[in-house]
């Protein structure tokens, strides 16, 4: 890692380490990563995103030095099948949230760069729709035991 990113990472962590973006109305409440088998090649993101303004913000993309790719996914069931849908961009409503978790919305990270075990944590940068990005320090924890499990294959 080049000195000058690192430098602007341990920037974005200070700054954003009340989960409160500058120049943006969203915050980012209880995120987090689920722990998955060693074996797996995907991971999911979960969390709550509050938007305080009066305009509707989009998340247009997401990526991050553990990933390969990040994409945003809905999950939907059809009869006992659940199936994950693509989306294009994470959309908040104005004066309004979207809740991430499983069964419904999630950030789906695909390839981990190493193993991620609960305890870790996982930098991810989130690109607005106006340009704006969003860098969130998510820590990996143990998925709770209830929570319906990602099928991807
Ligand atoms: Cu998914």
């Amino acid at each position: 890692m080049k000195l000058h990113s690192l430098i602007s990472l341990l920037f974005a962590a200070l700054f954003f380490s009340h989960s409160a973006a500058a120049g943006s109305s969203l915050s980012f409440d209880g995120a987090w990563i689920a722990e998955a088998p060693p074996s797996s090649k995907v991971m999911a993101a979960y969390m709550e995103i509050n938007n305080s303004s009066d305009q509707t913000v989009k998340v247009v993309s997401a990526t991050s030095e553990s990933f390969k790719r990040i994409s945003f996914h809905q999950t939907k069931n059809e009869g006992d099948m659940a199936k994950m849908e693509h989306m294009s961009t994470l959309t908040i409503p104005a004066k309004g949230k979207l809740v991430l978790k499983a069964g419904s919305h999630h950030i789906m990270l695909f390839n981990p760069v190493k193993r991620l075990k609960a305890g870790d944590q996982a930098t991810l940068d989130l690109k607005l729709e106006n340009g704006d990005s969003i860098k969130l320090e998510v820590p990996v924890k143990k998925q709770m035991m209830d929570h319906s499990h990602h099928m991807h294959h």
